[in-house]
């Protein structure tokens, strides 16, 4: 019998890089395929199966998952905030259509388990800016906010219906050494740190006061992983789970990061995205997913802006 295999739709991106290796270090190398629209370096196809495909081609998708008798599915393509604003028809386009492909092959298997990652951009200004509950009012009013929003009504909905197990958390911002992130309003919490390094100073495109939640990504490969391998009757959650890790402003950041680089400046000159982190939470409740399935997030902020910082000197091969 042919082993079960799990599949990374948007295997490139910022989550996908990570999740992709993790993934392998637990199932084996040949048992997690990556797929992406655009082509991956000889280097990462060498290490494990790797197939261009446009989440968005239905057939395409369903042959790669029934010839390959691929279980789990993990469906990260999508445009973040700040470039759907710019693209608002093609975010919607990729962000729904993606998922319209993988719910409908999972009505028809029920044995394909599916995730879905939402975000905290679902959450507009009329949500509760601190401590933001799982259940409370939900108006966003960005075109990723939107699609995310609708998107998790959809899971439920198919979940309820069709019989879909398909899991999903709301992503607070991502720090990560690995990739870089792709256009989001939280991407200045990655810059920073590869700024820092290379030039010790950095020009922030969010006022020093806004406060968001964001995680550091070793966490939210955690998360993802155990949320997926979480038995399914403890999944009462449908639509997404809120999920908090360290909520900070650039300022707190930046007294961080002078913590290891007395020297680093830092400048703000806010741009159209300091509008969309206006609608955010400050910080999120994530005790539903605590009680739920067990989650507690374990990095905070000393710890991970010196695993960063460590990571960027390697990266860019500073020795000091
Ligand atoms: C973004 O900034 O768009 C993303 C997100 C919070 O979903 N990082």
């Amino acid at each position: 019998m042919q082993k079960e295999r799990t599949l990374v739709l948007g295997s490139a991106g910022q989550i996908g890089t990570d999740l992709v290796e993790e993934l392998r270090r637990i199932y084996g190398d040949s048992n997690v395929i990556a797929t992406d629209i655009k082509d991956q370096p000889e280097a990462f196809k060498a290490k494990g199966p790797f197939m261009m495909a446009d989440v968005t081609d239905a057939a395409t998708i369903h042959k790669i998952i029934q010839e390959n008798n691929v279980k789990q599915v993990y469906l990260l393509a999508a445009l973040l905030s700040a470039v759907a604003e710019n693209k608002p028809k093609a975010a919607w386009k990729l962000n729904m259509e993606g998922l319209f492909v993988m719910l409908d092959y999972c009505k028809e298997n029920n044995d394909v388990k599916l995730y879905w990652p939402s975000s905290i951009a679902v959450f507009g200004t009329t949500t509760p800016r601190h401590n933001t509950p799982q259940k409370t009012i939900i108006e966003p009013s960005t075109v990723y906010g939107i699609s995310k929003l609708a998107g998790e009504r959809w899971c439920e909905y198919y979940h309820y219906k069709h019989g879909v197990d398909v899991r999903s958390i709301r992503y607070p911002g991502l720090i990560s050494y690995k990739a870089d992130p792709g256009g989001g309003t939280t991407d200045y919490a990655v810059n920073i740190f590869h700024e820092a390094i290379l030039k010790n100073t950095y020009e922030c495109f969010l006022r020093e006061d806004t406060a968001l939640p964001m995680m550091y990504m070793p966490d939210a490969i955690r998360a993802t992983i155990e949320l997926m391998n979480a038995p399914a009757e403890k999944i009462k959650t449908r639509n997404s789970y809120n999920l908090a890790g360290i909520s900070f402003t650039p300022a707190i950041l930046v007294d961080e990061i002078k913590k290891h680089l007395p020297d680093f400046t830092c400048t703000y000159k806010p741009d159209s995205r300091q509008q969309i982190a206006d609608t955010w939470p400050a910080s999120i409740d994530d005790s539903v997913a605590q009680k739920e399935w067990g989650w507690k997030h374990r990095y905070e902020l000393a710890a991970m802006t010196e695993d960063m910082l460590i990571h960027m000197k390697e990266k860019y091969k500073v020795t000091t």
